[in-house]
């Protein structure tokens, strides 16, 4: 039997265990588990240096991401990229660190049916650790030029910064800019990483967007995907993108393809 676990706080909240355990059900890994585990970043070093040898992976949410990446005795490109790692996963020297977050974000807009978006304009809503990996999914979909539209100039600076690393033109605006409404019409995706109560009442004017993934999955309907629906768009919303980052996780902790419908039935 081999253990796994996904590690936050707070993290009753967390579909992980849903997901997983379909998985491994779907798999035949009897005896498999799949546990929350409240854990800060602070506490994360001291906890998984302790876990025995039938531990195989953890999924790490919010606010251990950091700290997981720094942890870590090897790291995949990506997840040094984007600063911080959602997967660590047992190898003989320790735990390596990985960040399907990017998978999340291109997985959920794929499987949405977003149109062609290489070559094209994108827009991502805010700049903290669910922006990163946005941005490195849409330079990998061949998106060439990001605006990111956030509030504080100053905290913007990392996800600019990781943007440039990946090769994007990058530009920042303002929730304010008169020219939001454009950049948003005339985007192949918009991808917000922030909380709905955070950009509410700009819900109308993003929502110009023909194509939104929203991260947020609780309340559904977001304001924003209310007002992407009012204007013809389509919207996809964040438990798209829970599931298309645990595939990647599944893979990784139990070196088998991921039984994908399996996983998406469990969802509910
Ligand atoms: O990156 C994911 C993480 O792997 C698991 C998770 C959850 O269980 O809610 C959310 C995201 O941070």
């Amino acid at each position: 039997a081999r253990k796994a676990a996904v590690l936050g706080s707070p993290i009753a909240h967390s579909r992980s265990p849903q997901l997983h355990l379909a998985a491994y059900r779907a798999l035949g890994l009897t005896g498999w588990t799949y546990d929350r585990i409240e854990c800060d970043g602070e506490r994360l070093p001291g906890l998984v240096s302790g876990l025995g040898p039938e531990w195989v992976g953890l999924s790490v949410t919010m606010p251990g991401k950091i700290a997981a990446l720094e942890f870590a005795s090897e790291r995949t490109e990506r997840a040094v990229a984007i600063g911080s790692a959602n997967t660590l996963v047992r190898f003989e020297g320790g735990w390596r660190a990985d960040c399907t977050d990017v998978d999340g974000v291109s997985g959920a807009l794929t499987a949405g049916g977003v149109g062609t978006i290489a070559g094209g304009e994108a827009v991502v809503v805010g700049a903290g650790g669910t922006a990163r990996p946005a941005l490195v999914a849409l330079a990998d979909m061949g998106v060439k030029s990001v605006t990111v539209v956030a509030r504080d100039a100053g905290r913007a600076a990392g996800a600019l910064g990781c943007a440039e690393s990946v090769g994007l033109d990058v530009r920042l605006l303002g929730f304010d800019s008169p020219e939001l409404g454009a950049r948003c019409a005339a985007a192949s995706a918009l991808v917000s990483t922030v909380p709905s109560a955070a950009i509410t009442e700009y819900a109308d004017i993003l929502g110009r967007a023909p194509f939104v993934l929203d991260a947020i999955y609780d309340p559904w309907p977001t304001p924003l995907a209310a007002a992407v629906e009012a204007a013809g768009g389509t919207v996809v919303g964040g438990l798209s993108m829970l599931l298309h980052q645990a595939f990647g996780q599944v893979e990784q902790f139990t070196g088998r393809p991921a039984p994908r419908e399996a996983m998406a039935a469990a969802l509910g």
